[in-house]
């Protein structure tokens, strides 16, 4: 059985869907990050930079951690042998474009939400990573425009960058202006898996805050 620490925000998707998308069991173990869970000696075991999501995936071995989504999700198609071509080109734009997304729209679209909700409220570094956000969603946009999905047929790359567009696309209101994105978007959260990943994850949300109302 594989365990989930997890949120329900964009990163902590990601690895939801994919366990979903290969009809793996889970065991789901929300982190409260709004509480600082994330920083409970517990979980730095785990991930030793206190951040969701991260897996222990106890049939690859006693104790076998992964941390970083795309690790997750690279992990886990290699795993499965799903969502992740064996070899050459289509291979090597699946991690471009999930790499893409750990080093770019995550950060980026992430500080504006920062930046929007910080004690000391800046408009210069949030017009900055708007600007940086639009850009990225751009280089999505054109690349959605050629091609159903980002490394040819649906796969990691796919599920890295889909709830970050869609938090981007309604930060920015920028769903007219990159058609081909927003069409992307709402054709991957149609997939039953998707919908059951997010929907596994708020129902926990809603149990364990009626649990902690309850206590
Ligand atoms: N590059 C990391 C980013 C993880 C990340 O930033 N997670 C956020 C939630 S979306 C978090 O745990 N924030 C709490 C904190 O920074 O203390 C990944 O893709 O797994």
């Amino acid at each position: 059985m594989i365990e989930l620490y997890t949120w329900t925000t964009p990163n902590g998707e990601k690895p939801a869907i994919m366990l979903e998308e290969c009809g793996l069991d889970y065991d789901l173990r929300l982190v409260d990050i709004s509480t600082g869970q994330q920083k409970e000696s517990g979980f730095l075991a785990i991930n030793p930079n206190g951040r969701i999501p991260a897996i222990v995936d106890r049939e690859a071995g006693e104790g076998h951690r992964v941390f970083e989504s795309g690790a997750i999700l690279v992990h886990l198609a290699e795993k499965t042998g799903r969502f992740l071509a064996a070899s050459g080109p289509a291979r090597s734009e699946a991690f471009a474009w999930t790499f893409f997304q750990a080093g770019g729209t995550g950060p980026m679209i992430g500080q504006i939400h920062y930046f929007k909700n910080a004690e000391e409220r800046s408009d210069f570094a949030i017009r900055r990573f708007e600007r940086e956000s639009e850009r990225l969603l751009g280089v999505l946009d054109a690349r959605l425009s050629q091609a159903d999905y980002l490394a040819g047929d649906y796969s990691i790359a796919d599920m890295m960058n889909w709830s970050w567009a869609r938090s981007g696309l309604r930060d920015l209101d920028a769903a007219s202006r990159f058609p081909a994105l927003a069409a992307w978007v709402e054709r991957v959260g149609a997939r039953p898996a998707v919908k059951a990943a997010l929907a596994r994850l708020q129902d926990a949300k809603l149990a364990a805050a009626e649990r902690a109302s309850n206590a």
